[in-house]
């Protein structure tokens, strides 16, 4: 296939599974990291799914790729340097895809390239890097992305729907839908719920269905989150609770992006996620104390868990 997609960030673990993925269907696959120089052939293993060959290059490098669609998979925080250097890099695509958990990325490539030509690939597999280099391991049998645009910006159907099929041919259980937005609210719902609880417990996302405190503390979490999409006049496609203990069982062996940010001793995506949902909530006159609450523990919380050994041993 001759589209040219490139990942920017893909060495990180969910970037690197959805680079897998586009290469293995085939598309001139190149991920783009702020660790590399030049381009390079590099052999990207994404354990689980398979592996492939792709183009590595570093910023310095962008301006010769010509990327019909950029797939951001920086970690959110990271998204708005990430778009300002594509933009230097002179790139047009005529797609540009936010894979960030929580609320504010989509809505900033929406800025940055108008509506109709940014969506969101909404990942609902767990996965974490391999040690050194780019590469990552699917843990859990979920292998779920939901790709769309929002319906109410303007259409890119045509475009996300192709990026879909390319995912999926890659091995993914990727599917395309009209109007992402409440799939995006459904996955907020899942991170919000997971994410912190497994910080908490600092524990396998599988502690969310297996203890009766982490599903209760979970439950009232992506409850709170279904209600102040309904206050933000986005209807869910399911229940939240039952989508955060499904998504919980279903990557019950992976140890969730904030625990592994934790462990890393990177900053965590609270803000765009619990953080995201309380404001949202006041923004619309409908609280959401367990959301602040829990932002507020993971918060006070960080300094002492910063760098402290995961429990999935090595990430
Ligand atoms: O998105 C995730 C994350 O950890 O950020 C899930 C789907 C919960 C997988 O761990």
């Amino acid at each position: 296939m001759a589209l040219q997609a490139v990942v920017v960030g893909g060495c990180g673990a969910v970037g690197s599974v959805a680079a897998a993925a586009l290469a293995l269907a085939g598309a001139d696959a190149a991920v783009v990291s702020r660790r590399a120089r030049g381009c390079r052939a590099e052999r990207l293993v994404a354990e689980g799914l398979g592996e492939a060959v792709v183009r590595l290059c570093g910023w310095d490098a962008a301006p010769a790729l010509k990327p019909d669609v950029v797939v951001y998979a920086t970690k959110a925080y990271d998204l708005e340097a990430a778009v300002q250097a594509s933009l230097d890099a002179g790139w047009s695509p005529s797609l540009a895809v936010s894979m960030q958990n929580g609320l504010g990325s989509l809505e900033l490539l929406e800025q940055a390239y108008g509506p109709s030509r940014a969506a969101a690939a909404l990942a609902f597999y767990g996965a974490h890097k391999l040690p050194g280099g780019c590469g990552s391991r699917l843990a859990g049998r979920s292998r779920r992305v939901v790709v769309g645009c929002r319906r109410a910006q303007g259409g890119c159907s045509a475009r996300a729907r192709l990026l879909a099929e390319l995912l999926a041919a890659g091995g993914l259980d990727a599917e395309h839908v009209a109007d992402v937005e409440p799939y995006r609210w459904a996955k907020l719902a899942v991170n919000a719920a997971v994410n912190p609880v497994t910080v908490l417990a600092w524990s396998r996302n599988r502690v969310v269905v297996e203890n009766p405190w982490a599903r209760e503390l979970a439950s009232m979490l992506a409850a709170e989150v279904g209600r102040v999409a309904g206050t933000a006049g986005v209807e869910l496609p399911g229940d939240p609770v039952e989508e955060a203990l499904r998504v919980a069982e279903a990557t019950g062996d992976n140890c969730s992006s904030m625990l592994q940010d934790l462990a890393a001793g990177r900053r965590t995506e609270i803000d765009y996620i619990n953080g995201a949902v309380w404001r949202t909530g006041e923004r619309h006159g409908a609280p959401a104390p367990v959301n602040r609450a829990v932002y507020n523990a993971v918060r006070l919380l960080e300094p002492w868990l910063a760098g402290r050994r995961s429990p999935c041993g090595t990430y």
